[in-house]
């Protein structure tokens, strides 16, 4: 069975299950809502369902109920590599079954066939300037696409809410395949003096995206650990939230995920990687080139408290532990380059952050999450520049926000639309 067939499979049995809640189950309270919630950014709030992916406090991400380490050991990887397939991970989060090998290599092909992109979108970011943004360049990039858009042309032709998924699906599959080859342009383009790099047909996501960087193995199982790394967190985050609620209009995907990515590029969301590592080039600036001792980070991370920032790649909305996925970037870091000397940095800082934040008492978590790990890995294999982080994030965020619009078309989600109440609604019901 191909994955459109299981899918197909998988929606159809659930959507009963989705029915019944709302029919028979309806009124039953999920939790309650407090003045701090709705003025502090609905956090805690329980008003979203997914069942790509779920995000314990205490324990991290699960994908599809299964935590990194699982994912990482029985997903089928390519000959010889120590990381998935790209594309059966894509599978994984779909349909919620460990394929085959016959099976991800089934969608190695379906992926290749759709990623060759339209000439207008490279004449497109040539024609922006080149020091606009990486994000800029990949969200507009991603938007411009949509008259490609398969689910739009259905919903104006023949929309049928029962079949809205495949079309979706549709969608979803041709923009992630086309991703990479997007990526690796804007940076050939923009910082490597303008050689882009042709893909190869013999390859898989992960090892076509290092060919088109132009970087050597095991680069490419690099970008397979980082996409899937990156791939969800469950879908309150404010990507999977954005692209989430602008396909709840019947936007199509298009639309949806640059939008989604437009969210991803705020410093307190996916640009952390970008200001972890441009807060270390800060300390090194000042100390003329020294590589920094742990006083030195101490008194470097005292200043950036008491100057009124954040600690980049530290604290977590959620999460109150270390981040899994920063636990396993680090364990690639000590198994391929335990004596870089960013590595030993970010490692120092890992000693001496969590007391700090505590004793400054602010923070709810002081442990690291992805984004205080991830840079170093780009770094060491070539990448220093790092504004260009976000969209190396950006393609793996992608893979589990277009699961859950196909999902959300599939089981006919609703248009999001909460209620706002006023400053002095809230006084009243506060007695004040
Ligand atoms: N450094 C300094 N102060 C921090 C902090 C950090 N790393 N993390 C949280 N705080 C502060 C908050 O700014 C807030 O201060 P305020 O009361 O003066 O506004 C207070 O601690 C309480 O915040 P919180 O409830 O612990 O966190 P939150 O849910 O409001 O925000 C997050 C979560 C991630 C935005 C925040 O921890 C942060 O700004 N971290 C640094 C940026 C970062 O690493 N972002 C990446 C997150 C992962 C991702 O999306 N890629």
């Amino acid at each position: 069975m191909s994955l459109k067939d299981v899918l197909r499979e998988k929606i159809e049995a659930h959507r009963s299950r989705t029915k019944t809640l709302v029919t028979k189950h309806g009124d039953v309270k999920v939790g309650e809502v407090t003045i701090a919630q709705a003025i502090g950014g609905a956090r805690g709030v329980r008003c979203l369902v997914t069942d790509v992916s779920y995000l314990d406090p205490e324990e991290g991400i699960r994908f599809r109920g299964k935590t990194i380490p699982e994912v990482m050991s029985e997903l089928p990887k390519p000959k010889g590599k120590d990381y998935p397939y790209v594309e059966g991970f894509w599978y994984f989060l779909q349909t919620g079954e460990i394929p085959t090998q016959a099976q991800a290599l089934e969608v190695v092909e379906d992926f290749k066939a759709r990623s060759p992109v339209p000439q207008y979108v490279f004449d497109i970011l040539r024609a922006m300037p080149r020091d606009s943004h990486p994000m800029v360049m990949f969200s507009a990039a991603i938007v411009a696409m949509q008259r490609e858009s398969k689910f739009a042309k259905f919903y104006h032709e023949a929309y049928d809410r029962r079949t809205a998924w495949e079309y979706m699906y549709e969608d979803a599959a041709d923009i992630l395949a086309k991703l990479p080859v997007i990526a690796a342009y804007i940076y050939r383009m923009k910082y490597q003096g303008d050689t882009p790099i042709a893909s190869d047909p013999d390859l898989d996501l992960g090892g076509n995206f290092a060919r088109m960087m132009g970087i050597d193995s095991p680069y490419d199982d690099v970008a397979r650990m980082y996409f899937i790394l990156h791939s969800d967190h469950e879908s309150g985050n404010a990507s999977a939230h954005t692209t989430h609620l602008v396909a709840s209009t019947l936007s199509d995907a298009y639309y949806a995920l640059s939008a989604g990515i437009n969210a991803l590029a705020g410093p307190l969301h996916g640009l952390a990687n970008e200001e972890v590592l441009r807060w270390i080039q800060d300390v090194y600036d000042k100390l003329g080139g020294k590589i920094p001792t742990k006083e030195d980070l101490t008194k470097f991370l005292w200043d950036t408290l008491n100057s009124g920032k954040v600690i980049p790649g530290y604290g977590h909305a959620v999460l109150r532990k270390t981040d899994p996925r920063y636990t396993s970037q680090r364990e690639y870091c000590l198994k391929h380059l335990p004596d870089d000397d960013l590595f030993k940095v970010v490692s120092s800082i890992y000693e001496v952050a969590p007391d700090i934040l505590r004793e400054q008492g602010k923070a709810k978590n002081p442990w690291p999450n992805v984004d205080a790990q991830s840079g170093v890995i780009q770094w060491h294999y070539g990448i220093k520049e790092y504004d260009f982080y976000t969209v190396l994030f950006g393609v793996g965020r992608a893979i589990g926000v277009l699961t859950n619009i196909t999902w959300d078309r599939g089981l006919g989600y609703a248009i999001e639309r909460p209620k706002s109440v006023t400053t002095a609604m809230l006084e009243e019901v506060a007695g004040v």
